[in-house]
């Protein structure tokens, strides 16, 4: 038979081989003729295989949700502290991307999984709270900077929405939703955020599609595919703040020393 040298490298996710390259086997005209969007590409590179149009637009949603929130974030903040140094876009871009972690854009794994692991094991809101404040862990998708019980975030309200209207079962997100009544008796900025809202109904997505097995959505889960949602939404927001301070042809930021508290 065929001896074949080994490899260096093993790739399951496209092809570059033939006369056009496939993604997850399905080759680029086809995914140009049959009207694919950017939802449809994820979905092949990221969990390689075609999900319905409902999951493919509700990442979609995602990606147009959490693209920009203007420019006092943390990611922002920092991409335009480097373009106005004069740095080029892609360090400007990956100086913004490097703030995205557990406090900032970056719960969105362990939402899904702290919500996930709770409600499985039928945890009640208290229980569960409780259980991480014990910890001294801060619950990963509750709490924000600015939004609060009587200023709630559109975005977490319209992906809420979207789901209500086109999954079949959004029992993460009611648990979330629950975990969040809990928390906001103890403080009004103690919301389900963005992050906690996609990690959630992300579940929801995985449990309720029927497109993958119990094993691949804990793999998914426990290898933390959905931060990679915010990257990629927010890579496109840190782009254009790079662009406009280019623009404005800002000079080199300096932060003024009345907003520094020197001390001993
Ligand atoms: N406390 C987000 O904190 C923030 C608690 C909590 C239990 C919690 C905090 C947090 C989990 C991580 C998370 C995603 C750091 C946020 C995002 C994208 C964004 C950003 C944007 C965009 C805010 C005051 C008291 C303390 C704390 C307690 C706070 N959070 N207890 N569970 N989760 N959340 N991140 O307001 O007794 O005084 O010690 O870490 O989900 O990043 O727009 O800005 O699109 O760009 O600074 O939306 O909630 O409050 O730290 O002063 O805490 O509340 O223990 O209690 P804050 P702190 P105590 S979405």
């Amino acid at each position: 038979g065929k001896v074949r040298a080994p490899t260096h490298i093993i790739s399951t996710i496209s092809d570059d081989r033939g006369e056009e390259t496939c993604y997850a086997g399905v080759p680029m005209s086809s995914i140009v003729e049959q009207g694919y969007g950017i939802g449809d590409v994820i979905s092949l590179l990221w969990f390689k295989r075609s999900l319905p149009r409902y999951c493919t637009k509700f990442i979609e949603i995602c990606i147009m949700l959490c693209a920009d929130h203007g420019p006092c974030v943390s990611g922002a903040h920092n991409t335009i502290v480097t373009a106005r140094a004069g740095k080029d876009l892609v360090s400007s871009l990956v100086s913004g991307l490097l703030t995205i972690g557990p406090r900032f854009g970056g719960a969105i794994d362990d939402a899904a999984r702290y919500f996930k692991d709770a409600y499985d094991r039928n945890l009640t809101p208290y229980e569960f709270v409780e259980s991480m404040k014990r910890k001294g862990i801060r619950v990963p998708g509750i709490g924000h900077r600015i939004k609060r019980d009587d200023n709630r975030d559109k975005r977490v309200e319209l992906l809420q929405l979207f789901a209500r209207t086109n999954f079949p079962s959004v029992k993460y997100m009611e648990y979330a939703v629950q975990v969040e009544t809990f928390t906001l008796s103890k403080a009004n900025n103690l919301v389900l955020n963005v992050d906690g809202a996609i990690g959630s109904l992300f579940l929801d997505l995985l449990v309720g599609s029927g497109m993958f097995t119990k094993q691949e959505i804990d793999e998914i889960v426990e290898i933390g595919y959905l931060n990679g949602l915010f990257v990629l939404a927010r890579s496109i927001g840190l782009i254009g703040h790079t662009f406009d301070q280019k623009r404005l042809k800002q000079p080199l930021y300096r932060h003024p020393w009345e907003d520094v508290l020197y001390t001993k």
